[in-house]
């Protein structure tokens, strides 16, 4: 396989079990309890996460791909050849091979990841899929300055991917700071490729966040099992349901876990109270107009060169530049 050496210890997946229950135990001691959506990948979230996308009223992802397959030719066409391809996260597998098979002469491939064995994968299946093609793997927190590999000389623009509306995840400021970090890795004649999913029936959206078969909720639930078996807590699962709003105001899904019954629960030496209906924040869903997102990337020092729409207009793939 095409790839620099790149060795991972399996702790890595996780921040140590310290910092864990600092972020657990400051997200339950506010006064709005809080915990980051991050959380919600484990090895079974990131599977529920896959099964969510197969859900029927879950439209993003096939949108998305439908989208990509229509105009991956005309992408690619903007793009230019020569790219240096890379991608913010790694589990995108389906869109980023259809990106790298339209791109004409990619020079180098590189996912940008926190979660190890995610890591790991996607430069296997992409060292099989793109034998030709140098994969420059990078373990690392893309919210975070990164030190991305020298470009090979043969680049003539970088390009960052980051599809699937996880910038939706990201509130206002967060968002903002976070195409910012992009667009100074992406030097001065880069672009970026983004997935937004956009305004729409409200039904539509919370249809989403809520499908019938109840494989969101078991993920949004997930956290607590997630957080009972590594940092010992004991979190009544059961007592817990799964709640998901759109806030037309906010132009958001806020989606809730919220307590059925008073319950305390332990995290580490500290006991946090839920009363009876209370809800704990555990993740935004933010939806876009094109114009919301073009003031967004524009208070990041971006442009917007390009948007491509699927057929139904339910979701963007964004073109943006200094
Ligand atoms: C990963 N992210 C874009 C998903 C979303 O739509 O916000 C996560 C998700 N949460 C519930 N369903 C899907």
């Amino acid at each position: 396989m095409n790839t620099q050496a790149f060795e991972l210890r399996d702790d890595e997946r996780r921040p140590p079990a310290n910092d864990l229950l600092e972020v657990v135990q400051q997200g339950l001691g506010r006064t709005s309890k809080q915990l980051p959506s991050w959380l919600f990948y484990d090895e079974r979230g990131s599977q529920l996460f896959e099964d969510i996308c197969e859900q029927p009223e879950y439209y993003l992802t096939r949108a998305e791909l439908a989208l990509m397959r229509e105009h991956g030719q005309a992408i690619a066409d903007v793009l230019g050849a020569d790219v240096r391809l890379v991608e913010f996260g790694s589990g995108s597998a389906i869109k980023t091979r259809i990106l790298l098979e339209h791109l004409e002469r990619p020079v180098t491939y590189v996912p940008v990841e926190i979660a190890g064995e995610p890591l790991r994968e996607s430069v296997k299946r992409f060292g099989e899929i793109f034998p030709q093609l140098p994969i420059q793997p990078l373990h690392a927190d893309f919210t975070k300055p990164l030190r991305l590999p020298v470009p090979p000389r043969t680049a003539k623009r970088t390009v960052v991917y980051f599809p699937g509306s996880t910038i939706g995840n990201f509130d206002q400021r967060d968002a903002s700071r976070l195409l910012r970090t992009m667009r100074d890795e992406m030097g001065e004649n880069g672009a970026i490729l983004i997935g937004v999913d956009l305004k729409k029936n409200p039904a539509t959206i919370e249809a989403a966040y809520n499908d019938k078969a109840g494989v969101t909720a078991e993920f949004t639930l997930n956290m607590l099992v997630r957080l009972n078996r590594e940092l010992g807590c004991d979190f009544a699962v059961h007592q817990y349901r799964h709640r998901a709003r759109y806030n037309a105001w906010a132009g958001r899904i806020e989606t809730h876990i919220v307590s059925t019954v008073d319950q305390r629960v332990r995290a580490g030496s500290r006991r946090f109270d839920f009363s009876a209906g209370e809800a704990m924040l555990v993740e935004y869903s933010c939806k876009y107009s094109l114009e919301d997102f073009a003031q967004l990337a524009s208070r990041a020092g971006l442009r917007v060169a390009q948007v491509w729409l699927d057929r139904d207009g339910l979701f963007s793939v964004q073109m943006l530049v200094r």
